[in-house]
């Protein structure tokens, strides 16, 4: 019997409409693999959508591939990674479920962590879904018995958290699970949530991290392009041996240029000068660093430099300039991805208040609140009233009071 082991395939991440369409085409041409290599079921350790709730483009199409499965009478199993899973709402992977397009794994009865047992498989399944960041490990630690599988069956258990054994080094600062922390007698341990793929041994059995399947951010792209394999793993139950299958949808390619002392005006002209050959239909990074020496953003010419490089064969190009400094004056106060910029001007908001009712998380989420969508035929004060419930959730009032 062999199985398919897939993790972080973010579907639905990117802005970049052919950023987008890459990342699907990369589980697209996965499950593919896997009915081509005759598998028998699939695992993914969360993260199978960037969103709880993704465009409904990226549902359909998504389902369309899981249905390729069920037609075939390939289970897939899952548990929710930090990012499918919701607090407040039902998740697209729980829709899924209903259709019976996928199984969710996790079975808790209070503290006790139960098997999801197929006869048919003759698998024992054993699961932990992953909270919102930050809380990935909560379930994990609450957890205080495990019940043993039938006899005869194959233990497996997907986990969504990170294992201090399999991080790479830029990540050795984050919170995580020691491989020692794992339970014992498992046969396979499918984990997911670092996009870096790893490998362990516990007692014999493999520890097994495949990575992102395409990746999510600039930062996973950047490692992609600097030789970090991309793909998932198909085991063969018989002597439990992962083979990596690639896969390499297009070519990403790293530009790094720097603009020490440079002024903003000139960008245009150094980045010309450092163009490397640019490959066709591939995605290029322009990744600019750098202390200038004058100039405002709008100098960079951003848009003429991309427009160049699609013009020259590149699929798309996306820049990350989170390492660029202008001059002090025009020094912005705070950097990082737009989620790590609210969260600072929080933090310093929320320090310097005398009204301290609120945390950051809670601010946060609060936040989150006004991205939410009015839904099709959703009346004006159906919209609001929701919101507010929302919010008032988030706020700990009860309404009925
Ligand atoms: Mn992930």
């Amino acid at each position: 019997m062999k199985f398919a082991h897939l993790s972080d395939i973010h579907l639905g991440a990117f802005s970049d409409r052919s950023l987008r369409d890459l990342s699907f085409d990369a589980f697209s041409y996965s499950v593919e693999k896997c009915i081509e290599n005759d598998v028998d079921f699939v695992l993914i350790s969360g993260d199978f959508f960037h969103n709880p709730v993704p465009d409904m483009s990226i549902s359909r199409d998504a389902a369309e591939k899981l249905k390729e499965f069920k037609d075939r009478g390939i289970k897939v199993f899952t548990i929710y990674g930090s990012h499918d899973y919701s607090p407040l709402s039902a998740s697209m992977i729980d829709i899924f479920e209903k259709a019976g397009l996928i199984s969710k794994v996790q079975r808790l009865d209070g503290k006790k962590l139960l098997p999801l047992v197929d006869k048919d498989l003759n698998i024992s399944l054993y699961g932990i879904d992953a909270r919102k960041n930050g809380l990935d490990q909560e379930t994990w630690r609450s957890i205080e018995e495990i019940e043993k599988p039938p006899n005869g069956t194959i233990p497996i258990i997907l986990m969504h958290l990170a294992i201090r054994e399999l991080l790479p080094y830029d990540l050795f600062m984050i919170e995580a699970l020691n491989i020692s922390d794992l339970p014992k007698g498992m046969k396979y341990y499918a984990l997911g949530h670092i996009h870096f793929p790893g490998y362990y041994e516990l007692d014999g059995s493999p520890v097994v991290q495949p990575g992102a399947l395409f990746g999510s951010d600039f930062t996973d792209l950047e490692n992609t392009a600097k030789g970090v394999k991309r793909g998932f793993y198909i085991v063969d139950t018989d002597n439990m041996k992962p083979e990596f299958i690639e896969v390499n949808i297009a070519p990403i390619i790293l530009m790094k240029i720097n603009l020490d002392n440079k002024h903003a005006s000139s960008a245009y002209d150094e980045v010309m000068r450092n163009l490397g050959k640019i490959e066709k239909e591939s995605v290029v990074l322009l990744h600019l660093e750098g202390n200038l020496s004058g100039g405002k953003q709008s100098d960079l010419q951003i848009h003429r430099i991309k427009r160049y490089i699609i013009e020259n064969g590149a699929r798309t190009v996306i820049h990350n300039q989170s390492q660029l400094k202008f001059p002090e004056s025009q020094k912005a106060k705070f950097t990082g991805t737009i989620e790590e910029i609210e969260r600072k001007i929080l933090e310093e908001k929320i320090s310097s208040s005398k009204i301290k009712a609120l945390s950051v998380d809670s601010s946060l989420e609060l936040l989150n609140i006004l991205s939410i969508q009015k839904e099709d035929g959703e009346r004006d004060s159906d919209y609001k009233e929701r919101l507010s419930k929302l919010a008032m959730k988030i706020l700990g009032v009860d309404e009925s009071d």
